[in-house]
């Protein structure tokens, strides 16, 4: 399929995704991009790019990006991301499903369900401890890689009509998981609505998503890519629940993945101090204002101006320079920015499904971490910057030979 068949698959919405108003602020224009998980086997392939663009909604204040780009088209059959290529996200996902059978009280006779349980990396938890668990993930390469581990997984995309399928049939969970999910679904109301088909009456969802305050206040422009459809403030996610009869009762908030949220809705409504000052905090802040955003597109190119001229400069200099991490995030990066094969002359990721791929859009080869030891650029451009502690520490022997990190977020430095 070319280019512009596929760049035909996706909708511009004039409507909020959650309360459906149509009071929507644009505040940040990416322009066109490639799909940020959509790597490429050859750059003479194919190589749709969609708008790329983030509103506010006046009514309850749900942070979105503006065009849909169809599920078919974003979790293709080549889905490359699997959770348990980082052992940081392997280790928070156990201490997670620890606490959970602790303060819920989890046996043989429970079930833990999870929603888009990717390749198995938190649900083998459960299964470790005998626990009944369900995975549902729409990709079917993580859906084979979890199965052959034991984690009992349905390839399928979930919604209202897939959990009441399952409710006909008796399916009822203690726990239901969503980590990193709600924010790709299309029907954003249909898929909360299928977790209260599928909740126990004393049962509670855990929701994690990236937090959209972390996002504003450290610059994460990058984390903004077409499978984020949703950025979520605990005052949009409120909103969100409680239209489906779920009430937000607590909030943590968590250093994954640059910022997240962890929170638990429940069917009874009884909220904690942490979920009532959370609010309170994004109402002082003014999350649900668009001037809290009005800033945001002129620091983000201020960081664009920042980090070009300083790879002009090493450039400049004849260094040579690579990057660390073909992570999603990493195409939204390279491709607002402009960078490409020109001044990266690799990138390495962990992940066997990406190496030997390109980065989307600038066509910049992927290979194995290894690759630094073997080439020793003079710097490597950290694009997962959100595990650059966990990154910085395996590549001590890099360091040690002279290498230099360059980290761009929060804040640019080199170490
Ligand atoms: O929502 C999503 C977020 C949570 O995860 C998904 N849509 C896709 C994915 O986004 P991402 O690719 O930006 O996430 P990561 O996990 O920050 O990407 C990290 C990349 O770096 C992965 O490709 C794995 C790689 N990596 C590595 O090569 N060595 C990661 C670590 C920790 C490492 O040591």
């Amino acid at each position: 399929m070319t280019s512009s068949d596929l760049s035909s698959r996706s909708k511009r919405e004039t409507t909020c995704r959650s309360c459906g108003s149509p009071k929507l602020h644009s505040f940040l224009d990416l322009g066109t991009t490639p799909l940020a998980d959509r790597l490429r086997n050859a750059t003479d392939e194919p190589e749709p790019r969609f708008k790329l663009e983030t509103a506010l909604c006046e009514d309850c204040a749900l942070v979105q990006i503006l065009d849909t780009v169809d599920p078919e088209v974003l979790f293709a059959d080549e889905y490359p991301y699997y959770s348990s290529f980082s052992p940081a996200l392997l280790a928070h996902s156990r201490d997670h499903a620890l606490a959970r059978m602790a303060d819920r009280n989890l046996g043989p006779d429970s079930l833990v369900i999870e929603l888009a349980s990717n390749d198995g990396y938190l649900l083998k938890n459960y299964v470790e401890n005998g626990i009944p668990v369900l995975g549902i993930d729409p990709a079917d390469g993580p859906v084979k890689a979890a199965n052959a581990i034991g984690v009992p997984t349905e390839c399928a995309f979930f919604g209202l009509e897939y959990a009441q399928a399952l409710a006909a049939k008796g399916v009822a969970a203690d726990v239901i998981h969503g980590n990193n999910v709600l924010a790709h679904v299309a029907d954003t109301n249909g898929f909360v609505a299928g977790i209260a088909a599928l909740l126990k009456p004393n049962g509670v969802a855990v929701i994690e998503a990236p937090y959209l305050k972390a996002l504003i206040d450290h610059c994460e422009f990058d984390t903004i890519y077409h499978e984020h459809l949703c950025y979520f403030s605990a005052t949009a996610l409120d909103h969100l629940f409680r239209r489906h009869g779920l009430y937000f009762n607590h909030v943590e908030l968590l250093p994954i993945h640059g910022g997240s949220l962890r929170i638990f809705v429940e069917k009874v409504e009884a909220p904690r101090d942490t979920i009532t000052a959370l609010l309170a905090e994004e109402k002082a802040a003014g999350l649900d204002r668009i001037d809290y955003f009005a800033d945001f597109a002129r620091r983000v190119n201020a960081l664009r101006d920042a980090v070009n001229a300083k790879l002009a400069e090493l450039k400049a200099q004849g260094a040579s320079i690579a990057a660390y991490g073909a992570a999603a995030k990493g195409a939204t990066f390279v491709n607002y920015f402009g960078i490409g094969a020109d001044t990266l002359d690799f990138v390495v990721d962990r992940n066997v499904h990406k190496q030997g791929k390109y980065m989307p859009g600038g066509a910049i080869k992927v290979l194995d971490p290894s690759a630094l030891l073997e080439h020793k650029p003079d710097y490597v451009l950290i694009l997962a910057w959100n595990f650059a502690t966990e990154i910085l520490q395996q590549q001590s022997e890099y360091r040690a030979a002279g290498g230099k990190f360059i980290i761009p977020i929060p804040t640019l430095e080199i170490v």
